[in-house]
């Protein structure tokens, strides 16, 4: 039995060296392809829509690390059958962990990282393995298995390091807005506490990415290309958008995988051109195209519908957020910002390519998916404070939040309901416009006791939030935020 244990563990000891090696050099080379990873998006790729959904239901913004670690867990217990088997005849086990890395070798687009990862894993196996039957055998493997489980912290922190390190934020000098937005208003982030903030800051926007590396975009080989139905390809680098009149605008970004009362919506101030400035440098026929297809640098593909796109929105390829360039993870250096449309159907970040085509001819990635294709952002609101389930004093509190009816000429009214009884109109924040998430609170006399509370929000043109309750897919959710809290 011991015997058995210490070969399973030599297999996951080589597994561990492997990947470690194999994600230093994917740091150095493409940080996407590192074996793990390829592993990891091409199972959110083929995840079904219901489970996907239901991870992020369950595990939200760590669904990603719940993932990266079973797929990790996966790759080491067959190793550690490896190790078992590479007891018996190295070659077995040897075998088992070539065929593990030629799942990612086949996936990724750059081989280095699983061809060394390979070498590696059973260089690893086969130095445990000898140690193991030289003489006085207890001492070496102790001494080779420290060595190993060293270098492959090692390579693993190093890896980490040099990833974040070519990723970090790159600053690039952004011009003043031709066409700025007005004066942002104070918001009522002092006066309600545990409300969230009038404006997202950018550390704390909700992130979502269908792949689990950032990529690397070097802002001097970075182009922007207009093709597909236009009269003609015109390509941008980011000095041609940084010369072009940039406009400034407050829209609040929403993911169409919010649940009600979720927290995958952030608000800010946007710098960029406007996509028709852009368009109409291509020139684009509208008798054909009825979408603009967006790629990524990864390829990762997007599809907005053009007839809303140009209805005179601020539809932009922004390049700044909230007085910066574009961080990293928002999608650096440029993406698409449509305000009132969700973001899986408009926010291409890394955006490198835009086509004129027509839904017909070309499905996006979650189009492919079954998503809906044209996604508006339904009216909504949520309730930030108190939290569901907390213990509130009685007496005198507030209850807040944001609601938002972007583009819907905004939020018009917010309605608050206490057990039941009847809507009672809460007090507005000041706005930021039309396309902006709206603060709102109600003072409440808390009485001892469960207490429910409802909110609903009231658009320009008299919409009311429905409760009719519809899950995220396929064009986002709906119903009525209801939370408990107990008042003491
Ligand atoms: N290239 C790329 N763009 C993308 C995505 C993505 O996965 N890849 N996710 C989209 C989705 S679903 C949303 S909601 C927004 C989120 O933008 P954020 O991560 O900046 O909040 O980006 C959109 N743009
Ligand atoms: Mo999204």
């Amino acid at each position: 039995m011991r015997n058995r244990l210490v070969h399973a563990g030599f297999g996951v000891l080589s597994a561990l060296v492997g990947v470690a090696a194999g994600h230093l050099v994917a740091a150095l080379t493409e940080p996407a392809s590192s074996p793990v990873l390829a592993v990891g998006s091409e199972v959110i790729d083929r995840t079904p829509t219901p489970v996907k959904e239901w991870a992020i239901a369950q595990f939200g913004t760590h669904d990603k690390t719940i993932l990266v670690g079973s797929v990790l867990l996966g790759v080491l217990a067959l190793a550690a059958v490896a190790g078992l088997l590479a007891a018996r005849r190295f070659a077995y086990g040897a075998g088992v962990l070539l065929a593990l890395v030629a799942i990612p070798a086949l996936l990724a687009t750059n081989l280095l990282p699983s061809v060394v990862a390979g070498v590696a894993g059973v260089a690893s196996l086969w130095w445990l393995t000898r140690a193991r039957l030289a003489p006085a055998g207890g001492r070496r493997v102790l001494l080779v298995a420290g060595g190993l489980a060293i270098g492959a912290l090692a390579m693993g922190g190093a890896g980490r390091w040099i990833t974040s390190y070519r990723t970090r934020v790159e600053e690039i000098d952004l011009p003043a807005a031709a066409d700025p937005a007005p004066p942002f208003p104070t918001g009522l982030d002092e006066r309600v506490p545990g409300i969230s903030s009038f404006r997202t800051p950018t550390a704390d926007f909700y992130r979502v990415d269908t792949r689990l590396a950032l990529p690397i975009v070097d802002a001097d080989g970075w182009s922007l290309t207009i093709d597909g139905d236009v009269e003609r390809e015109v390509t941008f680098t980011l000095d041609d958008l940084l010369a072009m009149p940039l406009v400034e605008r407050d829209i609040t970004l929403t993911c169409v995988s919010n649940e009600v009362g979720g927290r995958y919506i952030g608000a800010a101030r946007w710098l960029g051109v406007r996509l028709t400035d852009l368009l109409d440098l291509a020139g684009i026929d509208r008798t054909s195209a009825d979408q603009i297809l967006s790629t990524d640098v990864d390829g990762m593909t997007i599809s907005t519908p053009l007839d809303v796109a140009t209805d005179g929105r601020d539809a932009m390829i922004a390049l700044g957020m909230n007085g910066r360039s574009l961080p990293r993870e928002h999608g650096f250096p440029a993406r698409m910002v449509v305000p009132g449309l969700y973001g899986f159907v408009s926010a291409c970040k890394w955006i490198t390519r835009m086509t004129l085509t027509t839904y017909a001819e070309q499905d996006a990635y979650w189009t492919e998916r079954d998503w809906a294709t044209d996604a508006p952002i339904k009216i909504a609101s949520r309730i930030d404070t108190p939290k569901p389930l907390a213990t509130v004093a009685a007496g005198r509190t507030v209850i807040g939040g944001v609601a938002w009816a972007q583009h819907q000429m905004g939020v018009a009214k917010v309605e608050v309901r206490v057990d039941g009884g009847a809507w009672q109109p809460a007090r507005l924040g000041p706005s930021a416009g039309a396309d902006y998430w709206r603060q709102w609170y109600l003072p409440w006399t808390a009485e001892p006791g469960q207490h429910t509370l409802a909110v609903r929000t009231v658009d320009g043109e008299g919409d009311v939030q429905t409760a009719v309750r519809a899950t995220p897919f396929p064009e986002g959710s709906s119903g009525v935020q209801e939370i408990v809290v107990n008042v003491d």
